[in-house]
């Protein structure tokens, strides 16, 4: 084997733990490894997948609008979760660098090597703009800033990243957003509207099965770094939405009464017939929600930015 099977990460406990109990449960942060990250910007092409699409033409049309509420302080730091390639950001930079307003950038990213890409790139489009990248997880980077906070800060939180946490995180998430900030400070968050159920059960379950691969991968990515035996072809990917929570969750279901071992963990794990693992939630909100949460977590809603059809908003938020 030409890995080196290691069962004391954080990866491997989670394997552990979400495959032992009666619901079995993947989290899928873990999603996101170089051939996720490649299904994910596939993902983000598909004609079902209106949610990048939606953010993009929200921030084209209204990024002036957006950044008004910032440009009128002498400085202030752009801080942004979950950075990644930074394409929806260019928008906004681009406007800030033709406008000469004097900021620092700080994207935020688990993926050293995307934010290298990204700082580089920016480099050439932009030259001498301040951008401070700071590879860490949202909890680490949350924690100890490393932005000076007494300049006026925008954070933002988009592609709609937030619903990756069920309610009560997503407070968790937002408050801990919130103690990283100033009183002033803004955040700018997308949030995926609830709709006809049809069109966001397609975008989890398009047709050339790019967003099933995906799925798929988290049990590739076990059998990969894990030493597992999972057989891809006796899973079947099956995302389901609920209009009454607007949660969208997304389960590998075990076609077969089955047994799985993996190496790493010195563990074997039974499925029966029609199991199901729970991999992902995409939760949807709607207006009242929204105006909860931020009161939930400690912010104002200043404004909601959305797309000619509602299905999206970038919500900026206040401290
Ligand atoms: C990156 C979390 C916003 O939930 O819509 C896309 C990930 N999962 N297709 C989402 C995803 C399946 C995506 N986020």
């Amino acid at each position: 084997m030409e890995y080196s099977l290691r069962k004391d990460t954080e990866f491997a406990r989670d394997v552990s733990v979400g495959l032992s109990g009666n619901n079995k449960f993947l989290s899928s942060k873990y999603f996101y490894d170089h051939k996720g990250d490649e299904l994910f910007q596939k993902i983000m092409q598909l004609p079902e997948y209106y949610l990048t699409r939606k953010e993009f033409s929200i921030l084209e049309e209204h990024h002036r609008c957006i950044m008004e509420r910032i440009l009128d302080f002498p400085e202030f730091n752009m801080v942004e979760m979950g950075a990644g390639d930074g394409l929806k950001t260019k928008i906004l930079l681009e406007y800030l660098y033709n406008q000469k307003a004097n900021f620092t950038y700080y994207p935020i990213d688990i993926s050293g090597n995307v934010l290298k890409q990204l700082e580089t790139s920016l480099h050439v489009s932009y030259p001498g703009i301040e951008v401070s990248p700071i590879v860490s997880n949202y909890k680490n980077a949350l924690q100890d800033p490393l932005w000076n906070r007494k300049t006026k800060t925008l954070l933002l939180f988009l592609g709609a990243n937030i619903g990756n946490f069920v309610w009560d995180d997503a407070v968790k998430v937002l408050r801990k957003i919130a103690r990283s900030l100033q009183e002033g400070d803004m955040a700018l968050i997308g949030f995926d509207f609830k709709k006809d159920p049809e069109l966001i059960l397609r975008a989890y379950d398009d047709s050339q099965g790019v967003t099933k691969d995906f799925n798929l991968n988290i049990l590739t990515r076990i059998n990969k770094e894990l030493g597992g035996n999972f057989d891809l072809t006796k899973f079947k990917h099956w995302p389901v939405y609920n209009p009454v929570n607007g949660e969208c969750r997304s389960y590998l279901v075990s076609l077969v009464e089955q047994e799985v071992t993996i190496e790493a963990l010195k563990q074997r794990f039974k499925f029966k017939k029609a199991e199901a693992i729970h991999t992902e939630v995409s939760k949807k909100y709607d207006k009242d929600e929204l105006l909860l949460l931020a009161e939930d977590s400690g912010f104002e809603v200043l404004e909601n930015f959305e797309d000619c059809d509602g299905y999206f908003t970038d919500s900026l938020w206040r401290k």
